[in-house]
């Protein structure tokens, strides 16, 4: 997979990318990251991004002209073969879900927005998806854009050790992730189940499932509604159900 971000601040990415499972990816040629600043692509002598909002109102807004110009030089004869999403908070809500769909791309550009605003001709007629990652502000879409990066570079298979365990992470699933322990077995008087100490793979597979559909049922219950479940499953969550009541 190969990112291309276009911010107008790129030393916002230092250090992000150049540690732990990131850093691995690129190290072993599963991930390339490259940064282009949309300054670099602005005409005149002063390299004017942004600008007065028609109509007046506050705030300034991300001028087109830069960033179609950035995108134009970046992809060349790939426009419009490749993805460009902008990062905005007007963008449908990322998911795992759509985690997966882009992580099957080999290459997106992602465009960081500062929140005051981007040219709509941006929206409209550069960018192919945009992209929020939750109902809050933030000041740009540098944040959110690293979010994609390590959401998408997870997926890609050969970056995990295991192949299967991006499947085993709590959304991947529809539920939320089981309790963990490591040692000590006792810390400041509080214990591990015992069933995990027990040996019995069988049972400690099913406490495992069986806290993560308690956990999902007490916090996320929304999550449910579309998980895998069993015939097992739906009879643990009845009999939480007949506790709850009782
Ligand atoms: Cl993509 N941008 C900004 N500015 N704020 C956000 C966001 C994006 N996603 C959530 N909040």
């Amino acid at each position: 997979m190969h990112f291309d971000i276009l911010t107008l601040f790129p030393g916002l990415f230092a250090g992000v990318f150049e540690e732990s499972i990131l850093k691995r990816a690129r190290e072993a040629g599963l991930v390339t990251i490259a940064l282009h600043n949309i300054r670099d692509y602005a005409s005149g002598r002063h390299r004017i991004t942004d600008d007065l909002p028609y109509g007046g109102g506050g705030g300034m807004i991300m001028k087109p002209e830069p960033i179609f110009a950035a995108v134009e030089a970046i992809l060349g004869d790939q426009l419009g073969r490749v993805p460009v999403i902008l990062l905005t908070p007007r963008g449908r809500t990322f998911t795992q879900q759509i985690a997966r769909e882009l992580s099957r791309q080999r290459r997106l550009v992602l465009i960081c927005g500062r929140y005051e605003g981007v040219d709509e001709r941006v929206h409209q007629y550069l960018a192919t998806d945009e992209v929020s990652i939750g109902d809050y502000v933030l000041s740009g879409g540098e944040i959110p854009a690293m979010v994609l990066v390590d959401a998408i570079t997870r997926l890609i298979p050969g970056v995990l050790g295991e192949p299967t365990a991006p499947f085993e992470d709590s959304y991947a699933e529809g539920l939320l992730e089981y309790p963990h322990y490591t040692r000590p077995p006792v810390f400041r008087g509080h214990a591990v189940p015992e069933v995990l100490l027990s040996g019995n793979h069988a049972e400690i597979v099913r406490w495992r499932r069986q806290q993560a559909l308690r956990l999902t049922w007490e916090r996320r219950p929304d999550l449910l509604e579309r998980a895998r479940l069993t015939d097992a499953d739906r009879a643990y969550l009845r009999q939480l159900e007949d506790e709850r009541k009782s």
